[in-house]
């Protein structure tokens, strides 16, 4: 099939009269150290979990699926939950178009953050950006400190964005923040059924964002029935 560089808009050529539809999203996953964002991003991509921590610098994936008449790819930058310098955090926001904000359902203070995280995005990004907030580690409902429904009420509510609770340990509602993510953005196709179907492992990267166009693709197949 062809391929399409990043970032391009490409035609759907079976519906010559659309619109240009947008076949690439940047997916930036924001979040407190510790609160499970790279074991979210493991568990989506790779269907495990990770149980030794080890701090993230800054990683980034690709991921892409044949659909019917054009290629989707997906790139997620799991970014460091302690980064040295506020500018690389800021340049790691200005790149995305779509975004996870993650905390821990057993620390109350990373929700604060994740609340400082939405104001960053929102300062440099469209106020209309798809953004899921997602309480992670919903298995241990026995440690929990932020409760599901005040939560879900300030995000969905006030903030007017995507909630989930999930957990990157058991798997529960992980693919679910990606598929909310697209729906929001007004993805093409019939995105949940590819992403359920043909997930698979794909190569992960430390890098930079300035650099992310420049690494090898590797292609995921999810051809629509
Ligand atoms: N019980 C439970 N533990 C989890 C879950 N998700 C992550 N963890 C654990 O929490 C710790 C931190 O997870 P990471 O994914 O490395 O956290 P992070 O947000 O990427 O941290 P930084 O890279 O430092 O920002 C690890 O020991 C994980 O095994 C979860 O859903 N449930
Ligand atoms: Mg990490």
């Amino acid at each position: 099939m062809e391929s399409f560089p990043p970032g391009e808009n490409v035609p759907i050529k079976s519906l010559p009269e659309s619109e240009p539809m947008k076949t690439h999203y940047i997916v930036v996953v924001l979040g407190s150290p510790r609160v499970g964002k790279t074991a979210i991003v493991q568990q989506f991509l790779y269907e495990t979990f990770p149980t030794d921590y080890k701090a993230t610098v800054e990683e980034f994936h690709r991921s892409q699926f044949d659909m019917d008449h054009f290629v989707l790819t997906l790139d997620i930058l799991d970014t460091s939950g302690s980064y040295e310098f506020p500018a690389m955090k800021r340049l790691a926001v200005s790149t995305g178009d779509a975004f996870v904000l993650v905390y821990s359902i057993d620390d109350a203070e990373s929700f604060e953050e994740v609340r400082r995280e939405r104001e960053l995005v929102l300062e440099t990004r469209p106020r209309n950006i798809p953004i899921v907030v997602v309480g992670n580690k919903c298995d241990l409902e026995d440690h929990r400190m932020v409760g599901k429904e005040l939560a879900e009420s300030v995000v969905t509510m006030d903030w007017e964005n995507g909630f989930i609770e999930a957990s990157a340990k058991t798997s529960t509602n992980v693919f679910e923040i990606f598929n909310e993510l697209l729906v929001q953005a007004h993805a093409p196709g019939e995105l949940s059924a590819c992403l359920e179907r043909r997930r698979q492992s794909v190569p992960a990267f430390s890098v930079t964002p300035k650099v992310k166009d420049d690494l090898a693709l590797k292609r995921h197949s999810c051809v629509m029935s």
